[in-house]
């Protein structure tokens, strides 16, 4: 019996120290639960980035982080969620950062047409100090920037004709997203710019309520707009990045370490959505010919046309109170492209 106790005091002293350490690192990371709600479909580019976080995020746990996907803006709309987070009934989310201007102004920076080249140029800006300044700002606002993704350039559908001059945009019944820099943007080419959360754009694309959108080819795959516009045209007018969001609320309830899972994991969905996407998009124009969409380029004399035409829309941004952001984005692109 000695012997056995002695043995037991033995084991019980060899475990002692591995079962402190697993049980205080156990400590710092429990168990959560996390909402995180997406406005495209769980095909879509923006789907499979949304599953392999999840899947970072419950490895570099150990398990603990239990993250479920909802789509198709099952729990709202980008503007219904970003509230929704702020009041800590939702714990994170992805859309677009065109509809966070009612929150911080700031990123409708972002939307001014042509301002990026390539996708090389808007990660180097993204990723730099001037996103980050922008994902920062988001702090006194109940709310966490923690990665840009890529939506990506976007390009013009629509029913009625081909585009493929600055006039056959007039009088287009065109949806925008719900942010003054698309509006007036959109305005001054000619078209008829009518706000409207994407979660309405199919149902408003298929009545006739409008006549066109814009977006990324990936989402006009993805989310079948071919079935109800005919024409596309390549023009890449905007380069839009989507922001990973969580709650401040919930954020600041978790330990470090939980807290470095949670940006380990997310900076792992930047590179594998970017890489994702990019290799999607290569591929949505022949799929999107393929059913039964007309698509056009834009001739470069067209595009500076454009550019011309929408040269007032910077000025206009600067006296409405964006001009230190834009010469500090603008200096920030002339620094990626050196
Ligand atoms: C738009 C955006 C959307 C995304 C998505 C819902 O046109 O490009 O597709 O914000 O997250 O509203």
């Amino acid at each position: 019996f000695r012997k056995l106790l002695l043995a037991t005091g033995i084991a019980a002293a060899l475990l002692a120290p591995v079962v402190a350490a697993t049980s205080a690192s156990a400590q710092e990371v429990k168990t959560r639960i996390i909402r995180f709600g997406y406005g495209l479909s769980e095909s879509s580019n923006q789907g499979r980035a949304v599953k392999y976080f999840a899947e970072e995020l419950s490895k570099r746990s150990g398990g603990k982080f239990k993250m479920k996907g909802f789509g198709d803006a099952s729990l709202g709309n980008d503007i219904q969620m970003q509230n929704a987070l702020i009041g800590g009934a939702q714990e994170m989310m992805v859309g677009s950062t065109a509809t966070l201007v009612g929150i911080v102004k700031d990123f409708g920076v972002y939307d001014l047409p042509f301002l990026f080249n390539n996708e090389k140029e808007a990660d180097a800006v993204l990723d730099g100090p001037f996103g980050e300044k922008l994902l920062k700002a988001l702090n006194d606002k109940g709310l966490v920037g923690l990665v840009y993704w890529e939506n990506g350039f976007r390009n013009l559908t629509n029913s009625k004709r081909p585009i493929t001059k600055l006039e056959d945009m007039g009088g287009i019944k065109l949806r925008v997203m719900q942010n003054p820099v698309y509006i007036d943007m959109f305005n001054r080419f000619g078209a008829n710019a009518v706000p409207l959360a994407f979660s309405e754009l199919f149902t408003a694309l298929e009545t006739g309520t409008v006549d066109g959108q814009e977006n990324p080819v990936t989402t006009i795959q993805s989310s079948k707009f071919y079935e109800v516009q005919k024409y596309l045209t390549i023009s890449r007018h905007v380069y839009s990045p989507w922001i990973v969001l969580a709650s401040k609320r919930w954020y600041d309830g978790l330990s470090a370490d939980e807290k470095k899972i949670v940006h380990e994991a997310a900076a792992a969905s930047r590179e594998f959505e970017r890489k994702d996407s990019r290799e999607a998009s290569a591929q949505s124009v022949a799929y999107l010919k393929e059913k039964g969409m007309q698509i056009n380029e834009l001739s470069p004399a067209e595009l500076d046309r454009m550019r011309e035409m929408v040269k007032p829309a910077f000025d206009k941004y600067a006296a409405d109170g964006g001009a230190e952001i834009l010469k500090e984005i603008q200096a920030a692109i002339a620094a990626a492209r050196k």
